[in-house]
């Protein structure tokens, strides 16, 4: 049993998220948190909602209401969607909690007396006609790499450069639109990524061979280009606020820390908000400071990774106490849809909301992992989404449930009947099984979900397999007691899968599981490849009922109706 951080890249508050990014950080952590979970493991797994920065400020705007009662609201509307999408946090915190602001300011005070911060005049960009200085987001314009015309002040999200308002070409205002820019001077904290170059390197190369191929590529591109001292300051009303005691004209003149600055703090202030909600929580603090026996694991999609593999790590060590720095970065390339962009901005695609409007939560996410980007961008279609279903979820899993409940209920009653004792084809049969737990098993530990997906699938399919070749429908009229048999051992399966897919369906696990009424309790948190080779952990005797149908198949019809209402063409 090891201790296992999880955390996965913190959601902006400006609006429920689309399948894209469910895919890229939050469902596959869970994924993973629920199997080491059910392995055994001790496990935090932490997100929360990213409130700071220009996007809550613009969002609120729209909305016309108070930056700190719009991120009130959106929080509660996304945390409402990921418990509907099943998302098992143990807490699901806010990066404006005073836990957060307490933190942040404790690391920028360390970095302060470490000599890794230092104040710098800017010439930054002013808007006369919205009087403020227009920070990141405020500013939109052409990307001076790409020519992407809509890219942001503070990061391009087409080639995913970070940027500073002041490359763009073109400039703009966000809130106005207005064109007619100036440069004025301010003072801002500057981060001093540069004397801390060495250190990530050395860092990131200890690491960098056991990470995807992704993550280490994209921390190394960063390195290779150089780190660049960075503003960690902003003007804005929204954010960490500067400590006063540190320094005093920067707080009176009302500057806050820069979003990026505090959100990967909050993975930390998360924790504590957990903690302090709940005095059972264990001490917060050991899952951080000085917890080299906890193993850290970060989920997120690519754009997210310079600053969890190198920007991040850099603050941690320059605050020069030991904090806990990530081991593992499981990145994600893009979700498109129909080969395009999903985007929040520009509301296309699917949005995580409308998504469970559509269908329970199980469809989304076995679909989602076993068609995770991991290696490469992956398109969603709804042509491939109902092919999938229909095949993997409603005919080899959720038949195969149904089919085996009801014919033996309808021969044998409502327990499990006894039949002969087992034979060759149940031990080749224990023998795959076992094969194949072993595979998802280690596809699991790998982190490779779609390899992890494609076990599973395959687990489900050798039940169907070992059907066809029995064929208890046909046994019934000739030897009733091999039919039992062939019935007795296809109601393990049925256990063993309830068992075993609960990280990826986990309502449906509930749902097959629950059909056993096992004499002695059902408390198995998972199956040992001696009991998957037995196939005997539902013994004669059990009482069983047979569930609603697990998984509905997508229609022709439905089909049409999803194209029309989301768009299925470029
Ligand atoms: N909020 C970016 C994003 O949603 C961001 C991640 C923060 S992780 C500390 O893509
Ligand atoms: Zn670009």
């Amino acid at each position: 049993m090891a201790q296992h951080l999880i955390t996965s890249a913190l959601p902006y508050i400006n609006g429920i998220k689309h399948l894209g990014n469910m895919v890229g950080s939050m469902l596959p952590a869970d994924v993973y948190s629920r199997y080491l979970r059910q392995r055994g493991h001790d496990v935090l797994y932490i997100c929360a909602t990213d409130e700071h920065g220009t996007p809550a400020e613009l969002a609120a705007k729209e909305r016309g209401i108070p930056v700190a009662e719009f991120c009130a609201e959106a929080h509660d509307a996304q945390k409402a969607v990921y418990d509907g999408f099943q998302l098992a946090f143990d807490y699901f915190g806010r990066s404006s909690s005073p836990q957060n602001v307490e933190i942040t300011q404790h690391f920028a005070r360390r970095l302060q007396e470490n000599g890794f911060i230092e104040e710098r005049a800017i010439r930054q960009v002013y808007s006369p006609a919205d009087g403020r200085f227009l920070p990141d987001r405020y500013v939109e314009g052409t990307c001076p790499h790409c020519g992407y015309d809509k890219a942001r002040g503070d990061q391009c999200e087409n080639c995913t450069r970070v940027l500073d308002p002041t490359d763009l070409i073109g400039p703009r205002s966000a809130i106005s639109g207005s064109t007619d820019l100036e440069v004025r001077e301010t003072t801002h904290l500057f981060l001093l990524q540069s004397a801390l170059q060495g250190e990530v390197e050395e860092w990131v190369a200890r690491h960098e061979d056991e990470w995807p191929q992704l993550a280490s590529s994209i921390a190394r591109k960063w390195l290779t280009e150089g780190l660049h001292d960075r503003a960690i300051t902003r003007d804005l009303d929204w954010g960490v606020p500067v400590p006063a005691d540190t320094w005093p004209e920067l707080a009176a003149e009302g500057k806050v820390f820069y979003v990026w600055f505090d959100a990967p703090v909050e993975y930390i202030g998360a924790t504590k908000e957990w903690a302090d909600q709940d005095p059972a929580n264990r001490d917060w603090k050991s899952w951080w400071f000085e917890a080299a026996d906890v193993r850290y694991t970060q989920f997120m999609a690519k754009d997210n990774v310079p600053f969890h593999t190198v920007m991040f790590p850099a603050t941690e060590l320059g605050v020069r106490e030991p904090w806990k720095m990530v081991d593992y970065v499981k990145a994600f390339n893009w979700l498109t849809y129909y080969g395009g962009k999903f985007s929040t901005s520009q509301k296309r695609g699917i949005f995580t909301d409308q998504a469970l409007e559509i269908l329970p939560a199980d469809y989304w996410r076995y679909f989602l992992i076993a068609n995770a980007p991991e290696s490469d961008d992956t398109s969603f279609t709804w042509e491939h989404f109902a092919a999938t279903v229909n095949k993997d979820l409603a005919d080899t899993l959720g038949n195969f449930v149904n089919r085996v409940l009801s014919f033996s209920r309808k021969r044998f009653g409502d327990e499990v009947p006894a039949g002969k004792e087992a034979g060759d084809a149940e031990a080749r049969l224990g023998e795959e099984i076992a094969r194949l737990l072993g595979e998802y098993e280690s596809q699991m530990e790998a982190l490779q979900f779609r390899k992890a997906a494609s076990a599973l699938r395959a687990l489900w399919s050798a039940g169907n397999s070992y059907l066809e070749e029995k064929a208890p429908w046909l046994e019934i009229k000739t030897d009733p007691e091999a039919a039992a048999l062939t019935l007795r051992t296809a109601m393990n399966l049925i256990h063993l899968y309830a068992v075993v897919s609960e990280p990826f369906i986990p309502a449906s696990a509930r749902s097959m599981r629950s059909a056993f009424t096992l004499a002695a309790g059902d408390t198995a948190t998972w199956v040992t490849a001696e009991e998957a080779r037995s196939l005997a952990t539902v013994p004669a005797g059990t009482p069983f009922t047979v569930p609603p149908v697990l998984f509905a198949k997508i229609a022709e019809e439905d089909l049409d109706t999803y194209r029309a209402r989301f768009g299925a063409a470029e």
